[in-house]
C-alpha cells in the first residue's frame, strides 16, 4: 500500500497563485455550506446536506480529472464540482431551494434535495452533447452506495472504448478510452453489499477507475466499530492491492483529508497510474471531518463526544490548509484574510441572487392571484372572506406554489355560488397552473422526443414461401447476429451469455463471431450487471444486459428502480441511458424459475418500459423497437419458449414491433381476456373449449406493461363483449389488478360492462416444483374455462347451465 509520507510530496510544482485559488475556493465552498444551512434553519429551504470536511480531497480530485472523465459520486461533492467549473455557487443555491427550472438548477431543475448532481450530456431533442467537452457528473441519487455499481460501466466504457476497433470514431465520448471514472464514496457506506460487488466487478473488468473513500469516521451517528472489521476500510481491502507491476488489483493509497499537499501527490499518481496502465485505484482519504454534521436533520453534537469535537476542530482542512500556505509562506495572513473576506461576499451574493431568481416567477404567480382576489372582492358580498384569503397568501414568507393553489380553490368555495368574470379567470388560472406545474414537476419520465421508443417506425415481419420454421432460441439468435453485425456501439453481456451463448442459446456462436468484448461472460452479480449497463449507455454504449432469470431481477431491482428509471426525469432531460434488459420468466418449474413477480416490477420502473412477448418472434420485433430508440427498456421472454417452434422472418434484423399496441390473437364476440406472456397459449386452449359450449371468447396480448395500450383499443373489445377477464400469473391484486385498472378506470370501461369484470392470477404462494405443483399455482386451461363458463352462467343459466361445480 502506498502510505505517502509528507515530506515526499515537495515541491508540488504549483505556482503560489493556483494555491491561493486553491484556498478561495475551499473557503468559498465551506461558506456556501455555512449559508445553505442558515437558509434551512429559517425555513427558505427544506433540507440541506453538505461537503463541508471534504474540500480539500476535492479540490486535488479536481486537478487530475479531465474532459471526457465521468464521475459517480455522492452529496459530498459540491467543492469538486466547483473546482472543475460544473457547478456554480448560484446553481448549489437554486438547487437548494428547488428552484425548478433547468436553466437555474441545471443539475435537477429542482427535483433533487441539494448537492445531487449531474451534467447534461443530451440536448433538449434527445441528442449527445460532446461529451468529450465535460467534465461529466453522473446522476447523483441519495440511497448511498447506488453510485457504485453504475461506476462499473462508467469505467468498463473507457476499455471498451480503447480496445474495440469499430468505436473508435466514436470522439464524440471517447478518445482511445483515455478517460478515468472517478468514484466517491463514504466510510460508513462501504459497508453496503454494493460496494463490494463492484469493486471486484471493476477490478475483474480491469478499467480506469479512481474510488475515493471519505473517511470522517462516522455513518450519521454510528462510528467505524460497528461498520466494518479492523474500523479501517483500507486495510480490509488490502487483498485488492495489486502485486508491483501487475494489471489484477488496485492500488490503495491513504493520505489524511487536511493534507494539501499529500492529496495533490496521491490524486496525480492515482491518476498517473489508472490513466496510463489502466489499473484501478482506491484513494482512502482518512482523518476526514465534518463541521456540519450528516445535515440538517440533527447536529452532531448528540453523538459525538467532546474529544472528538475538538479533535475535528484542530483537523478542520481549512484551517490546516491555511496554516500550510503561511508555513510556506506562499501567502501572509493579510492576504489570506482578505480571501475569506471575499469568499464570504461572493457566497452570499450567490445566495441572494439565487433567492431572487427563485422567487421571481413564484411572486408573479402569487401576486396574478392576488390580483384577482382584489378585484373580486369588489363586487362579492363574502369580501371579508377573500382578503383572509388573499391576506393569508401574501404573507407567507416564501412564495410557494402549493400556497397559490390552495388560495385559488380556497376562494373558488367561497364564491362557488357567484358569477364574475374573474372567477372565470381564476379558474383559468387553476387549470394553467395544473398543467405547467404538471410539466414542470413531472415531464421527461419517459422520452417526449425523437430518440422515444413510441416513434419508432412500424416495419411489419416478411415471411416468404421459403421461411424457414426454427426453434423458438434460433430466432433470437438470427435477431442479435443482425443487429451486432449493424452496430458495433451494442454489447452484450450477462452469465454465461459469453462462451455458452445464453442457458437457452439465443447468443449461441456470437462471441466467436463478434470477439470477447462484444458478447460477453459476467461473474455472477445480477446488481453490477444493470450497474455496468447504465454506466456503458450513459457513455453512448448499446448494452444488451443479460439475467439469466426474472426471479434473480430482484437482485437488481432496486439500481433500476432508484438509478435507471429515475434518470431521465430526475435530470428533466439531461441525461439518458437506453439499457435493455433481457430476461426470461414466468413458466418452468419450481419455486425460484417461474416468479412471474410483474406488479412488484412495473410498480417499480416507472421510467423504463416493460415488455413481455408471447413468443420470441414478438421478442425479437421489440429488440429492434428498443434498439432504434435510445430509452431503457425490460424484455421478459418466456421461458417455455425457446424450444416451440417460429418461422423466421426474413427480415429478422429490421422489423419492429410498436409499444403499448395489444394484438388480439382469437377474435370473439362473448367475453374480452385481457393476457400476455406464456398465459396467452393456455387462454387459447381454454378459448377453444368454450367454443365448444358455444362461448365465443376474444383473447388479447396486451404485449407491453408499460406502456399500457395506449390507444385504449381493449375497451374497443369491451365495447362488443361487454364482459371482461384479465389473466396473468402474478399475484392476486398484481399486474391483472394494475390491468384492470388501467381498462375499468382509465380507460372508462366501466360505462360498458355488463358483468362484473374479474381477474384471474396465479396463487399468493410461490409456484411449486413439479408439472402438478405448476399447474395448481398458476391459471390452467380448465380454471380458465370454468371461470368464464361460471361468467356467461350468471348471465344466462338457462343457456349455459352448470355442469362441473
Ligand atoms: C441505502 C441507504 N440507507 C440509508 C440511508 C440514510 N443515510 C444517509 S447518509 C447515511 C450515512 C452515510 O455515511 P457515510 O457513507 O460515511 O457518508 P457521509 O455522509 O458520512 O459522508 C445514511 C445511513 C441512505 N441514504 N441510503
Amino acid at each position: 500500500m502506498a502510505n505517502l509520507e509528507v515530506n515526499d510530496c515537495l515541491p508540488l510544482g504549483i505556482a503560489a497563485q493556483e494555491i491561493n485559488k486553491d484556498y478561495k475556493l475551499a473557503y468559498t465552498s465551506r461558506q456556501v455550506s455555512l449559508i445553505g444551512r442558515r437558509e434551512v434553519m429559517s425555513g427558505k429551504a427544506k433540507f440541506g446536506i453538505f461537503g463541508g470536511g471534504k474540500e480539500l480531497a476535492q479540490i486535488a480530485m479536481a486537478k487530475v480529472i479531465r474532459d471526457g472523465d465521468f464521475r459517480s459520486g455522492y452529496y459530498r461533492d459540491q467543492t469538486l464540482m466547483f473546482a472543475t467549473g460544473t457547478g456554480t455557487y448560484q446553481e448549489y443555491f437554486a438547487q437548494l431551494f428547488a428552484h425548478a427550472a433547468v436553466e437555474a438548477d441545471p443539475w435537477s431543475a429542482g427535483r433533487q434535495m441539494n448537492n445531487h448532481f449531474a451534467t447534461r450530456s443530451i440536448d433538449s431533442n434527445g441528442n449527445w452533447n460532446n461529451l468529450m467537452d465535460l467534465i461529466n457528473s453522473s446522476a447523483d441519487i441519495s440511497p448511498v452506495g447506488s453510485q457504485m455499481p453504475r461506476l462499473v460501466g462508467l469505467a468498463y466504457a473507457s476499455r471498451l472504448y480503447n480496445e474495440i476497433e469499430e468505436l473508435r470514431h466514436m470522439t464524440q465520448f471517447s478518445r482511445n478510452g483515455k478517460e478515468i471514472a472517478f468514484g466517491t464514496i463514504g466510510n460508513g457506506t462501504c459497508a453496503e453489499g454494493m460496494f463490494w460487488e463492484s469493486l471486484n466487478a471493476i477490478g475483474v473488468l480491469r478499467s480506469p477507475s479512481i474510488i475515493t473513500i471519505y473517511d470522517d469516521g462516522y455513518a450519521i451517528s454510528v462510528p467505524n466499530d460497528y461498520a466494518m472489521v479492523k474500523q479501517d476500510i483500507s486495510k480490509l481491502l488490502s487483498g485488492f492491492q495489486r502485486r508491483p507491476e501487475t494489471h489484477d488489483g488496485f492500488e490503495i493509497f491513504v493520505v489524511h483529508g487536511w493534507d494539501y499537499p499529500n492529496l495533490v501527490k496521491v490524486f496525480r499518481k492515482a491518476e498517473k497510474i489508472t490513466r496510463q496502465e489502466n489499473v484501478p485505484s482506491i484513494i482512502h482519504v482518512i482523518e476526514m471531518t465534518q463541521p456540519q454534521g450528516h445535515s440538517t436533520s440533527g447536529s452532531h453534537e448528540r453523538y459525538k463526544p467532546q474529544d472528538r469535537l475538538d479533535w475535528e476542530i484542530e483537523h478542520d482542512c481549512i484551517s490546516r490548509f491555511r496554516a500550510w500556505i503561511l508555513s510556506q509562506k506562499i501567502a501572509t495572513p493579510d492576504e489570506l484574510d482578505q480571501i475569506e473576506l471575499e469568499s464570504k461576499k461572493d457566497a452570499e451574493s450567490a445566495r441572494k441572487n439565487a433567492w431572487e431568481a427563485y422567487t421571481a416567477q413564484l411572486l408573479l404567480e402569487r401576486n396574478s392571484v392576488a390580483h384577482i382576489l382584489s378585484q373580486l372582492e369588489t363586487n362579492t358580498p363574502r369580501k371579508n372572506e377573500l382578503i383572509n384569503i388573499k391576506d393569508n397568501l401574501l404573507s407567507k414568507p416564501s412564495p410557494l406554489r402549493r400556497h397559490t393553489m390552495s388560495a385559488i380553490l380556497d376562494a373558488l368555495i367561497v364564491i362557488r355560488d357567484e358569477n364574475h368574470p374573474e372567477k372565470e379567470k381564476l379558474i383559468e388560472l387553476n387549470r394553467k397552473f395544473k398543467t405547467e406545474n404538471g410539466e414542470r414537476y413531472g415531464s421527461h419520465l419517459y422520452s417526449q422526443i425523437g430518440d422515444s421508443a413510441l416513434h419508432v417506425p412500424v416495419i411489419e415481419p416478411v415471411y416468404q414461401p421459403d421461411s424457414p420454421t426454427v426453434n423458438g432460441y434460433e430466432v433470437l439468435n438470427a435477431c442479435f447476429d443482425a443487429a451486432l453485425s449493424r452496430d458495433p456501439r451494442i454489447i452484450a453481456f450477462g452469465q454465461d451469455v459469453g462462451r455458452l451463448g445464453g442457458v437457452n442459446q439465443a447468443f449461441r456462436g456470437l462471441q466467436k463471431k463478434f470477439g470477447e468484448l462484444r458478447v460477453t461472460d459476467t461473474g455472477v452479480r445480477e446488481l453490477t450487471i444493470i450497474g455496468q449497463a447504465i454506466g456503458l449507455a450513459m457513455r453512448g454504449l448499446r448494452p444488451i444486459a443479460e439475467i439469466q432469470y426474472l426471479d434473480y431481477l430482484i437482485y437488481a431491482l432496486q439500481i433500476i428502480s432508484d438509478d435507471l428509471a429515475t434518470l431521465r426525469w430526475r435530470t428533466a432531460g439531461g441525461q439518458k441511458a437506453p439499457v435493455i434488459i433481457r430476461t426470461r420468466g414466468h413458466r418452468l418449474e419450481g419455486v425460484w424459475h417461474s416468479g412471474s413477480q410483474l406488479s412488484g416490477i412495473i410498480n417499480l420502473v416507472r421510467g423504463l418500459h416493460v415488455i413481455v412477448p408471447r413468443n420470441m418472434t414478438q421478442a425479437a420485433g421489440f429488440y429492434n423497437t428498443l434498439l432504434a430508440a435510445e430509452e431503457p427498456g425490460l424484455i421478459i421472454e418466456v421461458l417455455n419458449g425457446y424450444r416451440v417452434k417460429e418461422i423466421l422472418p426474413a427480415n429478422i434484423g429490421t422489423f419492429t414491433i410498436p409499444l403499448g399496441i395489444p394484438e388480439i390473437i382469437r377474435h370473439g364476440s362473448d367475453i374480452t381476456v385481457v393476457t400476455y406472456g406464456s398465459t396467452c397459449q393456455i387462454v387459447l386452449e381454454a378459448a377453444d373449449n368454450l367454443q365448444r359450449v358455444g362461448i365465443d371468447v376474444e383473447v388479447i396480448d396486451v404485449r407491453t406493461l408499460l406502456p399500457f395500450d395506449i390507444n385504449a383499443s381493449i375497451l374497443e373489445s369491451l365495447k362488443k363483449t361487454g364482459r371482461i377477464v384479465f389473466i396473468d400469473e402474478d399475484v392476486p391484486g398484481g399486474a391483472t389488478a394494475y390491468m384492470l385498472q388501467e381498462v375499468i378506470e382509465r380507460q372508462g370501461g366501466y360505462f360498458w360492462l355488463d358483468s362484473e369484470p374479474h381477474t384471474l392470477p396465479g396463487k399468493a404462494h410461490r409456484p411449486a416444483f413439479g408439472s402438478d405443483g405448476d399447474y395448481w399455482s398458476k391459471p390452467n386451461a380448465e380454471q380458465i374455462f370454468e371461470t368464464i363458463y361460471e361468467i356467461m352462467n350468471e348471465v344466462n343459466p338457462n343457456k349455459y347451465p352448470n355442469f362441473f361445480s
